[in-house]
């Protein structure tokens, strides 16, 4: 799977500089003995202690920029001390790489001016500590992380794809709910054992859009739009076939079984939530008709006497593409992604409030042909990020490169702020995951202008540098990510709106 492991095969970086000429050392260089331990200590750094780092990497013409040095300790019950080594690559004479090593092994010892620079290993807590000078700060620690992906499963569908729910049933395990496009064939829900997902029930879907699965007291619930029949209908149904269909999940049947039908346009998302334990749904309509896109999207409140879900607040909203719901301490928000009004996708996106029973304007952000929101939070910082589709001006050239923005609640300000600008090609998903302590955004890039056939790109979290880019994804059309797990192995699938196949990733970590 991973090509570069085929060239991790352990070095001795020390014989590359010391065995040149054993007869004498070269200045600066000095073996030490510490309790039966030998060692070499280099105090000043020398010329003649460089080598070309393609005797280190062979086929490399380049200096990778990320290279990691695996250091072996044997751990004996003595406390040993090493001092080791430093690597020189020379690059026409610069400076490429310096590593000074000097480390602690065992208990702790307090961090003072002294230790400054320090290493200290920690072989319980398999954890590595550097001395600032004054506390240690933790380099490492024994967790998860994310090494790279391998392909698990390659799914084949009846038709493409726009979206895959992925949801736990009581009694049954995990299951996928993908919105198949072709008409004919209608949609599916899958059910997940180890070696990947398995078609488990078809649903009569017309051009499904979207999935979105809830749950009431013990019960769980699917609700699907379509968007009338697609390429695939020969006359036009259009009308007769936009609505959306809420299932509910029968122990009895082991089938998910038709609940309530409720009029729709062309429906891009469905967005459940709770306050105050009452469920709502959002439903994102994008357009009624062929041109309209200047409509209302609708919130929806469970009545418990009636056990029906009815009409609560009409919030207008263009092209809208998605809704997501999310919770600050007290607070709750629900963010719509508006796509297009009819002539421009420069559009206000808007954030909404929950104050006293209904959603009011909390704030607008400026957005291109929004398609998703997504909600994330790393330690108590808040974050929403936008996937920006395309910039599209009256009856200009779209463009499909554009910057997708990731927004940082400022809590005395009360507002979201710019955080970071990643570019983006088309983007449709952004799907949020965490692995051990590392966070990580992984982006559906759909279309670049030419072509369908474009890497998804996984982002991880590196705190002041914000997010970036650590694997790239080949995919064609990709039009959704989700993030799941079991039996504590991490997966990613993603869907193809061009191709009738889903891929599932498996997180290899180490
Ligand atoms: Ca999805
Ligand atoms: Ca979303
Ligand atoms: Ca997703």
């Amino acid at each position: 799977g991973h090509p570069t492991k085929f060239y991790l095969i352990p070095l001795d970086l020390l014989s590359f500089v010391l065995e040149r000429d054993t007869s004498k050392l070269v200045p600066g260089v000095h073996m030490k003995q510490v309790g039966g331990v030998r060692g070499v200590h280099f105090s000043s750094p020398h010329t003649s202690m460089s080598f070309p780092s393609s005797q280190l990497l062979v086929n490399c013409e380049l200096f990778p920029r990320e290279f990691s040095i695996v250091v072996t300790l044997k751990v004996s019950s003595s406390s040993a001390k090493r001092e080791a080594s430093r690597v020189k690559s020379a690059e026409r004479g610069r400076l490429l790489l310096g590593l000074r090593l000097s480390r602690e092994l065992g208990l702790e010892r307090l961090c003072s001016e002294q230790l400054q620079g320090q290493l200290w290993f920690h072989p319980l807590r398999r954890s590595l500590y550097l001395c600032d000078g004054t506390v240690w700060i933790t380099l490492l620690e024994d967790r998860k992380r994310l090494d790279y992906l391998l392909e698990h499963q390659v799914l084949s569908t009846s038709s493409e794809t726009h979206d895959i729910e992925v949801f736990q049933v009581p009694g049954m395990g995990l299951m996928a709910a993908m919105a198949h496009r072709s008409a004919a064939s209608g949609s599916a829900v899958y059910l997940w054992n180890h070696t990947g997902f398995r078609l488990y029930q078809n649903i009569t879907t017309y051009g499904a859009l979207a999935w979105r699965h809830f749950i009431m007291g013990k019960k769980v619930f699917l609700v699907v739009s379509n968007c009338g029949g697609g390429p695939d209908e020969h006359f036009n149904k259009e009308s007769l076939m936009d609505f959306s269909v809420i299932y509910k999940w029968s122990k009895h049947k082991k089938q998910f079984v038709r609940f309530q039908t409720l009029q729709t346009h062309c429906a891009r998302d469905w967005e459940a939530f709770k306050i105050n334990r009452m469920t709502y749904l959002a439903v994102a309509n994008h357009r009624q008709g062929n041109n309209n896109h200047t409509i209302d999207s609708v919130i929806y409140k469970w009545n418990r006497l009636t056990k029906t879900f009815e009409v609560h607040q009409m919030l207008p909203t263009l092209g809208a593409y998605d809704w997501e719901f999310f919770t600050v301490g007290p607070y709750h928000f629900l963010v719509v992604a508006n796509a297009f009004d009819g002539v421009t996708t420069f559009v206000d996106s808007v954030i909404y409030i929950w104050i006293d029973g209904s959603f009011q304007v909390f704030q607008t952000i400026k957005t291109f042909c929004a398609t998703d929101w997504e909600m994330f939070q790393i330690g108590s910082r808040v974050f929403l990020v936008v996937a920006n589709g395309h910039k599209l001006h009256v009856n200009g050239p779209s463009q499909y490169a554009i910057n997708s923005t990731i927004y940082e609640l400022n809590i005395i300000g009360k507002l979201f702020v710019r955080f970071q600008d990643i570019v983006t090609y088309s983007a449709v998903d952004w799907e949020f995951f965490s692995l051990g302590e590392e966070y990580f955004l992984v982006v559906a890039n759909s279309f670049n202008g030419e072509s369908y056939s474009l890497n998804s790109i996984i982002y991880r979290w590196q705190g002041y540098e914000g997010f970036v880019p650590v694997h790239w994804l080949p995919t064609i059309g990709c039009s959704d990510w989700e993030f799941f797990s079991s039996k504590g192995e991490s997966y990613l699938i993603y869907s193809s709106a061009k191709l009738p196949i889903s891929k599932v990733f498996k997180l290899k970590t180490y």
